[in-house]
């Protein structure tokens, strides 16, 4: 059975994100738009928590179930939750497209009922040389998130 989850974003930042995936060895397809964002890159994760009781904050760190270092989607030493960059345009809304295969929609490290979350700043994909590169990749605030919820396929 194909499995189907959406986001919607909210906050200075605000937006519609589709997952998609065929089964569960076939890779994730995230497709949507981005409103809100300033001209460059921005980092777009999956957070652990599908929790806004106290907004953006409450969607805790990058899903990392497995205890891995933060990195770029290519990496093997990545967070689960790593999706890199989106890159606005600064003129009109910013598409989302991602093919990842690291992420899931099934089974226990399912990324539905966690968090996208969408930051002020570029995520350096962990090789910024910050102090903030191994955890966050230092992208900054938290501009806009929603959680992850299924969808009718
Ligand atoms: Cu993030
Ligand atoms: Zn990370």
């Amino acid at each position: 059975m194909p499995a189907k989850a959406v986001c919607v974003i909210n906050g200075d930042a605000q937006g519609t994100v589709y997952f998609e995936q065929e089964n569960d060895s076939c890779s994730v397809k995230v497709t949507g738009e981005v409103t809100g964002l300033s001209k460059g890159l921005h980092g777009f994760h999956v957070h652990e928590f599908g929790d806004n009781t106290n907004g953006c904050t409450s969607a805790g760190p990058h899903f990392n179930p497995h205890g891995k270092e933060h990195g770029a989607p290519a990496d093997e030493n990545r967070h689960i939750g790593d999706l890199g960059n989106i890159e606005a345009s600064g003129d009109g809304p910013t598409k989302v497209c991602i093919d990842d295969g690291k992420i899931t929609l099934y089974g226990a490290n399912s990324i539905v009922g966690r968090a996208v979350v969408v930051h002020a700043d570029p995520d350096d994909l962990g090789k910024g040389g910050h102090e903030l590169s191994k955890s966050t990749g230092n992208a900054g605030a938290r501009i806009g998130c929603g959680i992850i919820g299924i969808c009718k396929i």
